[in-house]
């Protein structure tokens, strides 16, 4: 080893599982990025995502510097005058047309982002707005308007114990290429694996033979959206056949008889021709499940982002309480993370305030994203003028994409924090860019409190950035501090004001549950096992009356709605998908990700191939109410008939967008073929998956 040569260790931020990696350096030049072994969570194991992180870190299309658009293009500024320029426009607006003319929306890198997480809090209070976005609403809503229904708080996730459970089954998730996700766990297939290994068993529910079906062994298809069918079989089944125990759960559960009313009318028998699967079966699965030593069912995107999100994701949970199995090692339990972030004060009161046009309900602060296009578009008093995003893409990410290019284009300001100029960032009038990934410390705030053990680990930032440089936490900061007013001082001695993560972590650690410092982290780089998830119910239920509330009134008033799954269509229904190499919309700059053949195409069964007379390879057009794309046909029998599957996250062709790599590999945008009007009644999530298409050969 020469002298320049140095390791270092950490965790990588890029997805939901939280992989120790180590990254050797020659000077510093990354020379390798490697699964870290020692790291007792992930034990090794990293997907090709993990050399992103040096992609993403030398990438010449990342903005370090602010920049702001003139007649002439983009300017590159100085941050004073970024700040200014923001506060400046912010101020303007919300003079002339209140605080809610000015909305914001928060992406998916703000939960791996330490100090946005920490701090992020800050720029939103300082907007004073109720028009409060984020990818919320395209993806985990349902879960948390469930949690706060049924055990009094929205953080309540319960977490699949992967490494101790005798069966699992899993619907609308595909953990071998999302790696995971309100279920963190480095190395997933290899957990699941050695369940089937100890003799467990593992059963998918997906409309698309994936890679976790084919690990599965059994996989079903099944129509999307009609999970919420299949799942009141389910638990009729339970009741009818005297499956329902519930052990220490009926001591502390109310709404059983409830339930079993509310599933009478859904025997298999009545719904098996609707959900595509045999009467028989339906009750077969429900046995093993109910006679499994100890079982979970687990949900996720293709059960959470669609019209019966909320439904499903209860029924889910209902599942899990009538076998006994929430709160039980090897079935569902929740974390005790070294970090606490479950406190009485976010726990989750649903709908104090509703979107102006059409009246969707605000959940946790926020509202949902499938109206944001109209709050802008639609004019009238407390229309939406200026926009703040943070770490998002909405154009590619949230429905009815096109819409909401139109609505950001015609906006009064936009200020974007963000690290590229991309689909949506390239109507901003402002972009200021964060440190970001190897720039910055790092502590999963977040995922430590979706992880199916107990960890913690600390990584200090690799590279050392310059004065010329801003973290995340500061530019919320230096605007919050300029959009102060009289009546809402910005009190720079505040604990919170003055603090650096590493501050707040520290402080955090010695509050938690296992009294940990900074420095003990610090002196165990490879990251500490805290044990096993533990029982810990009704004791961390935060209900009222410390019970489980089975049949929680605001969610089953959309139980008439799935009558209408009996009628079947002749429609296509389009759903997603998600690739090992891909991260939502954002990596596709990273040359050695994107490299081979394109991910972006349709992939439709042969049968309705045929019928349509498209062939393997070549361009099709797929249309829905809201728009066309244009794209490669992939024609595959491990596609569902009737069902087809684009992948989001692509549509990197919009004039404007400098991304060098994306560009060249383009594809288009499945959302802007996803509906804004479709959205889960109860909590209004955008239906992103079962959106009625058609296909013709072009
Ligand atoms: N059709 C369909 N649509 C979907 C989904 C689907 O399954 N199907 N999935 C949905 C889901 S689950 C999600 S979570 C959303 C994601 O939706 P979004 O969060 O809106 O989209 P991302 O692609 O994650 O965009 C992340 C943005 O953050 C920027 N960024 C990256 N790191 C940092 C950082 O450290 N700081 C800052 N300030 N910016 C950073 C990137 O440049 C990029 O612009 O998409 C949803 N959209
Ligand atoms: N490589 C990679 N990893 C990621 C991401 C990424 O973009 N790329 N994104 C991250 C994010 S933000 C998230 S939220 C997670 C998501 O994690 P997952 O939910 O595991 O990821 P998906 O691949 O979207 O899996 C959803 C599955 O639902 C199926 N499906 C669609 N509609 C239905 C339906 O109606 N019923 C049923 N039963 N199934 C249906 C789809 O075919 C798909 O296989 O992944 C995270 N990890
Ligand atoms: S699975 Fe996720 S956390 Fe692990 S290396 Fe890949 S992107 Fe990083
Ligand atoms: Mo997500």
């Amino acid at each position: 080893m020469n002298e320049q040569t140095r390791t270092h260790y950490r965790t990588c931020n890029l997805c939901e599982a939280m992989c120790g990696i180590v990254i050797t350096l020659d000077g510093e030049r990354i020379t390798s990025i490697k699964g870290d072994k020692a790291d007792p969570f992930s034990q090794g194991h990293i997907c090709p995502k993990a050399t992103a992180l040096q992609d993403i870190y030398e990438d010449p299309n990342r903005l370090k510097q602010p920049v702001k658009r003139t007649a002439d293009g983009w300017e590159q500024i100085g941050w004073e005058e970024a700040f200014d320029l923001v506060a400046n426009n912010i101020k303007r607006v919300q003079a002339a047309h209140g605080n809610n003319s000015v909305g914001i929306y928060l992406g998916n890198p703000n939960a791996h982002n330490l100090g946005a997480l920490l701090f992020g809090s800050t720029l939103i209070k300082a907007l004073r707005t109720t028009n409060r976005f984020s990818a919320t609403s395209v993806d985990q809503l349902p879960h948390q308007f469930v949690q706060y229904q049924m055990y009094g708080h929205q953080l309540l996730f319960p977490i699949p114990d992967v490494d101790r459970t005798d069966y699992m089954l899993i619907l609308g998730a595909n953990p071998l290429q999302s790696n995971g996700s309100l279920m963190s766990a480095g190395g997933i297939e290899r957990r699941l694996k050695q369940m089937q290994k100890r003799g467990g068993k593992l059963v998918v529910v997906d409309p698309r033979r994936t890679a976790t079906a084919k690990l599965a062994d059994e996989h079903f298809f099944i129509k999307p959206n009609h999970d919420v069918l299949l799942l009141l079989a389910m638990v009729h089944t339970l009741f009818d056949e005297g499956l329902v125990e519930m052990g220490k759960l009926a001591d502390f559960t109310e709404g059983v008889e409830t339930v079993r009313e509310l599933v009478q009318g859904y025997s298999p028998e009545r719904v098996a021709m609707a959900v595509g699967w045999k009467s028989a079966d339906i009750r077969r699965i429900t046995r093993e499940l109910a006679a499994a030593n100890s079982a979970v069912v687990y949900g996720r995107i293709g059960t959470s982002i669609q019209r019966f999100g909320t439904l499903s994701t209860w029924l889910i949970n209902v599942l899990n309480v009538l076998t006994g199995n929430l709160d039980r090692v090897g079935g569902a339990l929740f974390t005790t993370p070294a970090l606490e972030i479950v406190d009485k004060r976010r726990s989750g009161k649903p709908s104090r305030w509703q979107t102006r046009v059409r009246g969707l309900p605000e959940f946790g602060g926020e509202l949902p994203v499938a109206a944001l296009a109209e709050e802008m578009l639609t004019e009238g008093e407390g229309q939406i003028r200026a926009m703040v995003t943070v770490a998002g893409n909405p154009v590619l990410s949230t429905p009815n994409g096109s819409q909401l290019d139109a609505g950001f284009e015609q906006l009064d300001f936009y200020a974007a924090i963000d690290i590229y100029i991309n689909e949506t960032t390239r109507h901003a009038d402002v972009i200021l860019p964060p440190t970001t990934g190897l720039e910055v410390d790092h502590f999963d705030v977040t995922f430590n409190v979706l992880a199916v053990r107990n960890v913690a680990k600390w990584s200090d930032a690799l590279f050392e950035v310059g004065q010329d440089r801003r973290h995340e936490y500061e530019i919320g900061r230096e605007i919050a501090k300029r959009l102060a007013t009289d009546e809402r001082p910005f009190n720079e001695d505040e604990p919170r004001n003055q603090m650096t993560p590493a501050q707040a972590v520290d402080l955090g650690l010695r509050f938690g549950a296992y009294e940990l410092t900074l420095d003990e982290l610090k002196a165990n780089p490879h990251g500490i096992d805290l044990g096993a998830l533990q029982e810990q119910f009704p004791a961390r239920l935060f209900t009222p009356e410390k019970c489980i509330n089975l049949a929680p009134e605001i969610i089953v008033q959309d139980l008439p709605y799935v009558d209408h799954l009996f009628e079947g269509t002749d429609d296509l229904a389009l759903i997603g998908r998600r690739h090992v190499r891909d991260n939502n919309s954002w990596l596709h700059n990273s040359q050695r990700l994107v490299k081979g053949k394109s991910r972006c195409t349709v992939l439709i069964n042969p049968d309705d191939a045929e019928t349509r007379g498209v062939r393997d390879g070549e361009m099709v057009r797929v249309s829905s109410r809201v728009g066309t794309v244009t794209l490669p046909a992939q024609v595959s029998d491990a596609m569902m008939p009737g069902v087809v599957s684009i992948p989001h996250g692509y549509g990197h062709g919009r004039a404007g967008v400098q991304l060098d790599v994306a560009r060249a590999n383009a594809g288009v945008s499945v959302n802007d073929l996803t509906d804004d009007d479709l959205v889960d009644k109860v909590t209004g999530n955008a239906a992103l998956n079962g959106v009625a298409v058609t296909v013709e050969a072009v």
